[in-house]
């Protein structure tokens, strides 16, 4: 028996990577019975049968899951950004953040296009995610900056690469493992992005190791799932100060004696981070409306 790790699923078949060799499995019959939804990024083992053919037996613990797209044991999301074209929102940023934090994804920012901003724009933004704790790597495809530290990261992980369309990262994994030749400056068409994204996510094998997802099929319709009183929990800083508010119940929107208030007003917070929160909050809430 032989491990791997599952690629991509297409028409029934399963294709196993181990080491640099992909293998097309089929899963025994058992699973099916069983109802088993196989995942890109699952663990298996499986007998290898003659012409890179071969029957998964079984499949390992699942350790996380994320559910769009779905793929399984994902170790880490690079959020992605442009430091200019497009220009940098903090609103879409926060969005991203808010989403791999309900994931319970580790998640890090990439602040690509670098060669494109001056410093002191680049460095408010990546002053302002570190001092909430987030790592931020500065990366150009076009001068090289940061790519090998990129590249560090990626090894021996799963990796999902999310971001706004048009921020660079598909033009950062060829940059990364130039083997991958992924098509970048594509204009996307809504219907096909979304079918490419949310249906066929694919593990790329990268030569050391570790595997990537590229433009994942994120959707903020998601934050139709979010209860009001949970949001504060996807701002860490906001997490943070909440237990000092009056009410447990606090919003942190009209209520007296708020200490997340309390700490925007005080510089503590970031007021783009607690007007991000408030958007959100307030879409939250209308969604709920027809409940
Ligand atoms: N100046 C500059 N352009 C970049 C950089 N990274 C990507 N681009 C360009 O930005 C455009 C979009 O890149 P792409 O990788 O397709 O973005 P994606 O939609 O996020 O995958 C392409 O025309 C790239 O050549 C960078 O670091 N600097
Ligand atoms: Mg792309
Ligand atoms: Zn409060």
């Amino acid at each position: 028996m032989l491990r791997g790790v599952v690629v991509k699923a297409y028409n029934s078949y399963y294709y196993v990577q181990t080491g640099d060799k992909l293998t097309m499995c089929t899963l025994r019959g058992r699973f099916k019975k069983e109802r088993f939804s196989l995942l890109v990024g699952d663990e298996v083992e499986y007998l290898p049968l003659d012409e890179g053919k071969g029957v998964i037996e079984t499949i390992l613990p699942r350790r996380s899951m994320l559910k769009r797209p779905m793929v399984a044991n994902v170790d880490q999301v690079i959020l992605t950004f442009a430091a200019a074209s497009p220009d940098p929102s903090f609103v879409i940023i926060d969005r991203f953040l808010i989403l791999a934090e309900l994931s319970q994804l580790n998640a890090q920012i990439c602040l690509n296009k670098i060669d494109l901003a001056d410093a002191a724009e680049i460095g408010q933004i990546v002053d302002l995610y570190r001092k909430i704790g987030y790592s931020v790597l500065e990366t150009s495809v076009k001068t090289g900056q940061g790519i090998d530290e990129l590249r560090r990261q990626l090894y021996g992980r799963i990796t999902v690469f999310a971001g706004p369309s048009g921020v660079g990262k598909s033009s950062l994994l060829n940059a990364v493992e130039p083997g991958l030749s992924l098509v970048t400056g594509e204009i996307s068409i809504k219907i096909g992005r979304g079918k490419h994204t949310t249906r066929f996510a694919e593990l790329l094998p990268l030569a050391g190791g570790g595997f990537v997802v590229d433009t994942p099929g994120f959707s903020f319709t998601e934050f139709a799932d979010i209860v009001p009183t949970e949001l504060a929990r996807a701002f860490p800083e906001i997490a943070a100060a909440a237990p000092a508010c009056k009410f447990n119940t606090c919003l942190h929107h009209k209520e007296p004696q708020c200490a997340v208030k309390q700490a925007v007003t005080d510089g503590c917070i970031a007021a783009s981070r607690y007007a991000s929160y408030l958007e959100v909050l307030s879409e939250v809430q209308e969604n709920r409306k027809g409940y």
